[in-house]
């Protein structure tokens, strides 16, 4: 997501740490890669200058030329500046206290409104709400169906008509769901290829009759600008409540997310991340800001994470591996909640600095961990608990079992090994009295020190270390 604009944005922080202070001609410099960086991102014109002009004015002041690191304080108020733009505060989709909550979807043609309705029924139901889906798209023959395939696949209801106007099936939904005490009914609507009269026309007629607690506009990233000044126009129609940005893990500019806020002063609500129904996220600007400006997004790392991990669970498995009593069962679980966070590059992704690394990026494997699951499946489960019992011909049928080669399995179990040696001796140092760590502390210390030196060939006396 948005990896070239967050390449050319760091291009032009490095112009500016390279000094030592913030002089009006660093900042001026600084802002004008930016400014060329936030336009090839296709940011829309007028945004992108004034989001320059702000921070120039915040970053020229007396405070900011006398600061140790101006580098940190330029980029700090370009962060505050962008998580403005992106709307300041996270908006979240609310529930009417009168059920049912009604959402209109809108959007031009394949913006992936139909997909979105799915992924929002699903978000809703996570949040302990009974959700009906309805499908008004009768534009396109196969819309219906679509809704019906997505339905079906996630065990939600879609109320369909064959006939009729979008209007009227989209009050009859709403009174199905009153009858049958759904908590939301979502409806999904055609597309058009372009504002266009006609279509317009046919959705105000639907916010007409059915009366949305909240209307979505779903506007497909990808499209840059195009998005943006189509989104305006939907918004002069039709007061649109938010935005939903699709397709943002294709995104690799940004110029969409950046704009639209300011553009049409409506929040971005959620942002799709992929074809999946899982694939929505709620939308956070500070997050955001941070992500586009490569400092990584650690709290929704922390949240996957959440996710992933009971506390529970993290407590335990903590405190087998400190008491040193842990085993390859307890690894081969820790993988398997690794694997619930996603695949390893989107972990990593979000790390700060990480993301930008492309020589760490390029060499992540994801097949290394499927290939160290199928060492792991391939042993049973009482050589999980008891790894030092392998032998040689356990290890050649593990091998074979798994598909990889005897040193395959061999370094595994070393790196096992190591792992439980070097926990063993952590736990050592946990337990050990203030005094006591702090003189094991000093040992290790010197004993680093000693090797260092016999590293470098030096060996003398001559050290600093005495003085
Ligand atoms: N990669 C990616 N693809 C998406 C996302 N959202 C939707 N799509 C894809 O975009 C295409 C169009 O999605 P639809 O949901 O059918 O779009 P629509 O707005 O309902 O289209 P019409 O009904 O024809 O107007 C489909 O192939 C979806 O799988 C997303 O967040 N990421
Ligand atoms: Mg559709």
């Amino acid at each position: 997501m948005f990896e070239s604009l967050t390449q050319s944005l760091s291009k032009a922080f490095r112009a500016i740490t390279k000094n030592d202070r913030l002089t009006e001609a660093n900042v001026e410099e600084g802002l004008r890669l930016v400014r060329q960086a936030l336009l090839e991102a296709d940011v829309n014109f007028s945004v992108a200058r004034q989001l320059c002009q702000t921070v120039r004015d915040r970053s020229i002041g007396e405070k900011v030329l006398e600061s140790v690191t101006p580098a940190q304080q330029f980029i700090g108020i370009f962060n505050q500046e962008l998580t403005k733009l992106l709307g300041a505060q996270t908006a979240t989709l609310g529930f009417a206290s009168n059920p049912p909550t009604v959402w209109l979807m809108a959007g031009l043609q394949g913006s992936g409104k139909t997909t979105t309705c799915a992924k929002l029924a699903m978000w809703a139901r996570k949040q302990g709400k009974k959700p009906l889906l309805a499908a008004l798209d009768i534009q396109r023959p196969a819309a219906i169906e679509q809704l019906i395939t997505l339905g079906k696949q996630l065990e939600i209801p879609v109320y369909h008509e064959t006939g009729g106007r979008p209007s009227g099936i989209g009050e009859r939904a709403v009174k199905e769901a009153e009858k049958k005490f759904y908590d939301v009914v979502i409806l999904d609507t055609a597309g058009r290829l372009h504002v266009d009269e006609a279509l317009m026309l046919e959705v105000a007629e639907v916010q007409a009759r059915t009366k949305p607690h909240a209307v979505i506009l779903v506007v497909d990233a990808m499209t840059g600008q195009d998005a943006v000044n189509s989104a305006k126009a939907f918004d002069s129609r039709l007061a649109i409540t938010g935005t939903i940005l699709t397709k943002l893990d294709g995104d690799s500019r940004g110029g969409a997310a950046l704009s639209i806020v300011h553009v049409t002063n409506k929040p971005i609500l959620f942002v799709g991340l992929g074809e999946k129904p899982a694939d929505l996220e709620p939308f956070h600007p500070d997050r955001m800001a941070s992500r586009i400006l490569g400092m990584g997004d650690v709290v929704s790392l922390v949240e996957q994470a959440q996710k992933a991990f009971t506390e529970d669970e993290v407590e335990e498995t903590a405190e087998r591996f400190m008491s040193g009593k842990f085993d390859l069962n307890d690894l081969y679980q820790n993988l398997q909640r690794m694997k619930k966070m996603g695949p390893m590059k989107k972990v990593l992704g979000m790390l700060p600095g990480i993301g930008q690394m492309s020589e760490v990026m390029d060499n992540v494997d994801e097949s290394k961990m499927g290939r160290t699951e199928a060492v792991y499946l391939s042993m049973t489960a009482w050589e999980r608990r008891n790894p030092d019992s392998i032998d040689l011909s356990r290890k050649q049928r593990i091998a074979r079992g798994s598909g990889n080669s005897l040193s395959q399995v061999n370094e595994l179990l070393k790196g096992f090994d190591q792992m439980r040696k070097q926990m063993k001796q952590l736990s050592k140092v946990m337990q050990m009295s203030p005094k006591e760590r702090n003189r094991f502390m000093k040992e290790a210390q010197r004993g680093a020190v000693q090797q260092q030196r016999g590293l470098s060939g030096g060996g003398g006396g001559r050290g600093g270390f005495s003085r």
